[in-house]
């Protein structure tokens, strides 16, 4: 290999991603392009009410149809459960986990949630099938807001709990009451995340292909989690693990609404089992709207102490979070995955957080992009920019006053941020956004009455990602580990497969795994085939979720890596005929004194075996199970400029930079790509999108013409730059970045809004800015 070619195939390297030739070329394998003979195909009656008593359900009407093989109520596949559907995460002893199985015994307790189910043997037909099933149902008093849920006398969404709460959790450190007592300033915001509904471009799918004699099915699911579903879907159906293969092809997108294990999945198990025969559902987009998760969903109270000259000393946190009707896989865990973050990236010494969970009778909130951790940077961030105002500095100056500045650092929360560089991120994005000449423009506009506001909004965001240390994960009563796992298998032909536990589904990891791989042990990027998302291919692996998989996945792979250079390298002096401590390997070449030899060569020889030095098993192949040690910690400074029409409420975002730190970049396209995806969806929540029920728990965006998602043409150029601080904590040094966009970004353009609008008298906006609510936000103040 040249060294041209090494350069460009290195880490660093901005190496085009190579699976996009068979996602743009239409020869990927998406899961609804799957079938065969025999195939039966589900169609899924829900509820209409958001709470009603099933008095009875009669599918006879359905069974009638020409093209129906089958169709059942909840009492029909009751004996097909072992178990009911997972949730791996309950925060505390006493929370409360209500029973939660396929379809709905007795209770529907949401609005699309499943009732019964026909099988037919057309998709066609399964939609037509649906509508003949009869259902009586006695429409119930629901509830939709988590804070009228806790109120007494509201509806409840489990009667057998006697109470709308699932759990309280609390984090406290150092002296709260007493810095909060001697606080000069304070300041007390409240702030709602509203509940927003994740939009994959391909919505889920699962196909069942059992083989009955042997007791054996293989499931292909549009799933983030191939291993984790594996795992609990046995528990589910009462599958032995060992017989149940999970295959999760190309997927097209999640960002989180699909690290989670379904009803539909079970179904389709226990469907195949029953009849003995394959069976596929698809999901409409308005049906995914109503029974994939939602996520966000937040009621935030956040109080901060500082000293006279801006020093925040302390942090109080209360959050509400609605988890739905019901537990899904990591619901109520997900608002504590941002419960060590109100802190932000500034040194205070006290923290107080408090997060209450409560069921409500909405579709089942769970993790999506950011998970937690956009909720928390928006409260601090949001809370910085009141105490800026309060105090009359700018909003710069205060963050500057607060940054940690030495790592490792522990944080009031109790857990250490490996590394970072606040100030550095900063200084980049104010020069690229030209922060001093945006202020004066704002002055001259207020100054003439420009009915068109400038303003400016920043988020010097930290997260923590890479999930996660398997202690940490235990000790927070998370069900699994934080491990991950990569097999590097040199063939004996001079290509290599890699056989990693994560599981992308956008994300470009068999472009960015060749290049570590090429980058280690000299392969070119072509000559690397990497393998994923089949559990009989993978069999250990903990998938694609918390922008892990780089750095737990990618750094598996790197260690894999050594272990191969490691046998090679006795291998190579046996070859050379020197000692070990005299062979020098270089990606891939392996120099002794005299003469040098190649890994591809050294595969060749491991494979035929003739002459190894004894002991040595034949084969190249390494294996690697990693536990990462810390969490990483990405960060870095966004600024948005937004102009806001006084007379129309219209917000339209004119700039934005997004300057991120994450550590050591693999390949700086893909990470650009990650970073704007979650600008997007970060826009998105700051100013478009929201899932809007009624008081009778009628979801209102149930469609794309209701939900608005925005388009490009909706959303400025993005500026982006990056700042590389390594992380000490892993030996390629990175950080992950598939969610940064995301979590910074709605702060960024909320902070913006606000301090278009603060010399109005306006502070506090809801998310998403429409324009309607800007203009009422302006008329209460004008009043
Ligand atoms: N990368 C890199 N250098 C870094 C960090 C990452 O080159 N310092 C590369 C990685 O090698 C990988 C990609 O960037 O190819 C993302 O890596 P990472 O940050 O580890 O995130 P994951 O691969 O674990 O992806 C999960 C993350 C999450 S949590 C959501 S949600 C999300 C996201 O990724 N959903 C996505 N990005 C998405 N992108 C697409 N297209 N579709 C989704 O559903």
């Amino acid at each position: 290999m040249s060294a041209q070619v090494e350069q460009r195939e290195a880490i660093g390297a901005p190496v085009r991603r190579k699976e996009d030739a068979t996602l743009l070329q239409g020869q990927a394998q998406w899961v609804d392009n799957m079938g065969g003979p025999g195939t039966v195909y589900l169609g899924v009656v829900r509820s209409p009410y958001a709470h009603a008593r099933i008095r009875n359900v009669n599918v006879e009407p359905a069974l009638a149809h020409a093209e129906v093989v089958a169709a059942w109520a909840a009492d029909g596949l009751e004996d097909e459960w072992s178990g009911g559907l997972p949730c791996a995460w309950l925060p505390t002893e006493d929370t409360n986990a209500p029973a939660h199985y396929p379809l709905a015994r007795n209770i529907a307790r949401h609005a699309g949630d499943a009732v019964a189910v026909v099988a037919a043997t057309s998709r066609a037909a399964a939609e037509d099938a649906i509508e003949l099933v009869e259902v009586d149902y006695e429409s119930l008093d629901a509830v939709v807001d988590p804070e009228a849920a806790l109120a007494d006398g509201a509806p409840l969404v489990h009667d057998e709990l006697g109470t709308n709460r699932c759990f309280t959790w609390t984090l406290e450190a150092g002296d709260v009451e007493r810095l909060f007592a001697e606080a000069a300033v304070i300041v007390k915001e409240r702030y709602r995340q509203q509940r927003l509904i994740p939009n994959a471009i391909e919505p889920r799918a699962v196909y069942v292909q059992p083989v009955p004699a042997a007791g054996e099915y293989t499931m292909w699911s549009t799933t983030q989690v191939p291993h984790i579903a594996r795992v609990t879907l046995s528990g589910v159906v009462g599958i032995p693990e060992a017989k149940l293969r999970v295959i999760a092809p190309d997927v097209g997108g999640g960002f989180g609404s699909k690290l989670n294990v379904y009803a539909e999945e079970a179904l389709a198990l226990a469907i195949a089992r029953r009849l003995g025969r394959p069976v596929k559902w698809t999901e409409a987009r308005s049906e995914g709207y109503l029974s994939t998760i939602h996520g966000r969903d937040q009621i935030q109270e956040i109080e901060l102490a500082a000293t006279a000259e801006g020093r925040i000393t302390a942090v109080r946190v209360r959050i509400l979070a609605g988890m739905g009707a019901y537990l899904q896989l990591v619901t109520p865990g997900v608002p504590l995955l941002g419960a060590w973050l109100f802190g932000g990236c500034y040194a205070v010494e006290g923290y107080s957080f408090e997060c209450t969970g409560a069921f409500t009778h909405t579709t089942p909130t769970d993790a999506y992009r950011g998970a937690g951790r956009p909720e928390a940077t928006y409260a601090i961030e949001r809370a910085v920019d009141a105490l800026a105002r309060k105090l009359g500095v700018d909003p710069v100056e205060l963050r500057r006053r607060n940054f940690i500045r030495e790592f490792p650092a522990t944080i009031a929360s109790g857990l250490t941020i490996d590394s970072g560089d606040y100030d550095a991120s900063l200084d980049a994005a104010l020069e690229k956004i030209g922060y001093a000449e945006l202020r004066d423009e704002q002055r001259e506009r207020r100054e003439r009455n420009d009915p068109k506001r400038l303003g400016i909004g920043l988020s010097t965001y930290v997260e923590m990602c890479g999930l996660a240390p398997s202690a940490i994960l235990g000790a927070i009563r998370y069900s699994a580990g934080g491990w991950d796992t990569a097999t590097i298998r040199c063939l004996p032909t001079g290509t290599c497969q890699v056989l990693t536990g994560t599981s992308p589904h956008g994300q470009g990891h068999e472009t960015t795994w060749s290049q570590i791989v090429s980058d280690r042990l000299g392969y070119q990027v072509d000559e690397v085939e990497v393998l994923h998302g089949d559990t009989s291919v993978v069999p250990l692996g903990m998938d694609t979720y918390g922008s892990r998989s780089l750095a737990v996945g990618g750094v598996a792979l790197y260690h894999a890596a050594e272990k191969i250079v490691a046998k090679a390298k006795t291998l190579a002096a046996h070859v050379l005929g020197v000692d070990e401590a005299q062979v020098d390997h270089v990606r891939g070449t392996f120099h002794g004194p005299e003469g040098a030899v190649t890994l591809k060569e050294l595969a060749l020889q491991a494979w035929t075996a003739h002459n190894l030095p004894d002991g040595m098993e034949p084969g190249l192949e390494a294996t690697y199970v990693y536990d990462p040690p810390n969490f990483s910690w990405p960060a870095g400074a966004h600024v948005a400029v937004v102009e806001v029409d006084t007379e129309s409420g219209d917000v339209q975002v004119l700039r934005y930079v997004a300057v991120d730190d994450v550590g050591t970049v693999v390949n700086p396209l893909i990470v650009d790509g990650q970073v704007m995806g979650g600008l997007a969806q970060g826009v998105a929540q700051a100013l478009y999108e929201e899932a809007i029920y009624d008081d009778g728990g009628n979801l209102q965006t149930a469609t794309m013409a209701t939900y608005l998602v925005p388009s490009a043409a909706d959303l400025p150029e993005w500026e982006l730059d990056r700042t590389e601080t390594a992380s000490p904590t892993n030996p390629l040094g990175v950080k992950g970045v598939g969610e940064t966009g995301a979590i910074a970004s709605p702060a960024a353009v909320m902070n913006a809004v606000v301090d278009a609008l603060a010399a109005d008298g306006v502070t506090d906006v809801d998310m998403p800015a429409t324009p309607e609510r800007v203009w009422r936000a302006l008329e209460e103040v004008r009043r």
